[in-house]
């Protein structure tokens, strides 16, 4: 495949130092600005810092790219042109047309896949969307992580999705959902979420051997760990449930579909809570990009 990688990322691979993919469509569609500008930097610097070079992947004038130089990102985050949200069924129309556009987490485990990235950071994986009998919804996030070998960290599926349906449909897949220093599946802005989980690493050392062991000795596909959101800005459960109830009406009402569903809901979720939940957000982004930064770093040290 033609991948257009930025300098810091090809100095990375020359020199062999771990990459972590971060994906876009928080920056393009998830986040306002300036928030998203400062989000997608923060989450480079919280890689940076743990040893790992970040790469931020995005589809730019039809390119395919590996790491964003500083005006590519900022032209994702400022939105002053038409900005598409890449799930991996987008990726070839936008590229043979020479779109722009934030990249999904499904895009982006596919492309970090095809760069030999094998760790990547989000805030929070789609799946299952709620009232699902009515609509079938279902994000292709789910597939992607199936099929592509890339440890993807997050903090858990978005509240606004039905989980116990999300967990129900990466069981179906075969995705193991490993819980960093948790028992419980955290809820993106809460760190609880009343489903427990099989499965738990304390470290990422133990995190780094577990992706070794799915990639390596058995040649799986994907993998999801999930990471509490820093506790001193998630918030309460029943207070987000209250919100994401009024927000899903308030969807309906406007019939929101869709690939649309996602950023609007993010968006309202932020308004009715004056701002809670996009601190969350942003808290819970940086945190995660800094577990994915030391899982590149020690899944790099057990391969030497
Ligand atoms: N998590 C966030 N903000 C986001 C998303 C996740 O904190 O904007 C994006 C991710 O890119 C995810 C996508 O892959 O929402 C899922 O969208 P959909 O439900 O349309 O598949
Ligand atoms: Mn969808």
């Amino acid at each position: 495949m033609d991948l257009r990688y930025s300098e810091e990322v090809r100095r990375a691979k020359e020199q062999g130092v771990p990459l972590v993919a971060l994906e876009t469509s928080v920056v393009a569609q998830g986040l306002p600005y300036p928030d998203n500008l400062g989000a997608a930097r923060a989450c480079e610097e919280a890689v940076r810092r743990a040893g790992a070079v970040p790469a931020p992947i995005a589809v730019v004038d039809g390119q395919v790219c590996i790491g964003l130089e500083e005006p590519q990102m900022r032209r994702l985050a400022e939105g002053r042109e038409r900005l598409l949200k890449l799930a991996s069924r987008d990726l070839a129309v936008a590229v043979a047309r020479g779109a722009t556009g934030g990249t999904t987490v499904s895009a982006t485990c596919e492309l970090a896949a095809v760069a030999g990235i094998r760790v990547f950071a989000t805030g929070g994986i789609g799946g299952v969307h709620r009232g699902v009998a009515e609509h079938l919804d279902i994000s292709q996030d789910i597939w992607a992580l199936a099929r592509f070998p890339v440890a993807v960290v997050c903090a858990g599926a978005k509240s606004v999705l039905d989980l116990p349906k999300t967990m129900e449909a990466l069981e179906s897949a075969a995705v193991p959902v490993i819980g960093v220093g948790t028992d419980e599946l955290p809820s993106f802005y809460s760190r609880s979420s009343g489903l427990m989980l099989e499965h738990r690493v304390e470290d990422a050392a133990e995190a780094a051997r577990v992706t070794r062991a799915r990639f390596e000795t058995l040649g799986q596909g994907g993998l999801l760990f999930t990471v509490p959101p820093p506790e001193d800005t998630s918030l309460p459960r029943s207070d987000v449930e209250l919100h994401i109830a009024s927000a899903l009406a308030e969807a309906e009402r406007q019939g929101i579909r869709g690939k649309a569903v996602t950023p609007f809901l993010l968006s309202e979720m932020a308004r009715r809570t004056s701002g809670k939940t996009l601190r969350a957000n942003l808290a819970l982004l940086a945190n995660n990009a800094r577990f994915a930064g030391q899982l590149a770093v020690a899944y790099a040290a057990q391969g030497s």
